[in-house]
């Protein structure tokens, strides 16, 4: 049977949230893991930007932004209510990850990529992470997830890239004074769902079978 096509790449934070949203929905898939210096032609052929995720739906229509990836999903089936949250909510779920995927997203990338470009001010760059890192603390006071009680669609956008802000220098993040982004990382990283998002493909080849994946 035809399946929906993701081209996925383990590590990618973008992918990452894209798995997320499919597995939370049980959508299935067929998984090709791809290494980025060698972008399968296929995927380059649907969609020339070469950026992980891209979903290839069963209509052959291209979803390569992960964010289309996950709203699709959570039309299909939002059986955990991602979504289900009042007109406001969403709207200031969707600002906040535009704030996450431009500003601090930005800053997330010069403050790894410091080391390597001694123009880039490190301290100034993880500054900017660390006010966004204290503004998810402020919303997260009192509750488990971002938005009340409940894991929502702001939480599986984010969460992939304060882990990757988190690692790139895990002492200093973790003697940080923002318990609550700390507990609810943690408890991220210990989910079985992020466990199974998380598991080892090898590089999808042309020609192979991809990997069944969600449901
Ligand atoms: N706006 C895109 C960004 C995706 C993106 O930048 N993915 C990275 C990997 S994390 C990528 O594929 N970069 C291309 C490359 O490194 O060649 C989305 O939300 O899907």
């Amino acid at each position: 049977m035809k399946q929906p096509i993701l081209y996925s790449f383990r590590r990618c934070p973008y992918a990452m949230r894209a798995r997320l949203a499919l597995a939370a929905t049980g959508s299935t898939v067929e998984l090709r893991e791809v290494v980025l210096r060698e972008k399968p032609e296929h995927m380059l052929e649907v969609s020339p930007k070469g950026t992980v995720p891209v979903l290839i739906l069963e209509n052959d229509h291209v979803l390569e932004e992960s964010r289309d990836i996950m709203e699709w999903a959570l039309d299909n089936s939002d059986k955990e209510g991602w979504l289900d949250f009042s007109e406001n909510e969403v709207e200031a779920m969707n600002a906040l990850i535009d704030e996450s995927d431009g500003p601090f997203k930005a800053a997330l990338d010069a403050y790894k990529y410091a080391s390597r470009d001694d123009t880039i001010d490190t301290t100034q760059e993880r500054g900017i992470g660390a006010d966004f890192m204290k503004k998810l603390d402020a919303m997260l006071e009192g509750q488990a997830y971002l938005f009340g009680d409940k894991f929502s669609f702001a939480d599986g956008a984010i969460l992939p890239f304060v882990r990757q802000f988190a690692h790139v220098d895990r002492d200093w993040f973790w003697s940080q004074d923002w318990n609550n982004t700390i507990r609810w990382l943690e408890a991220f990283l210990e989910s079985e769902r992020f466990k199974a998002i998380m598991s080892k493909y090898s590089q999808w080849k042309a020609g192979d079978e991809g990997v069944a994946f969600g449901g």
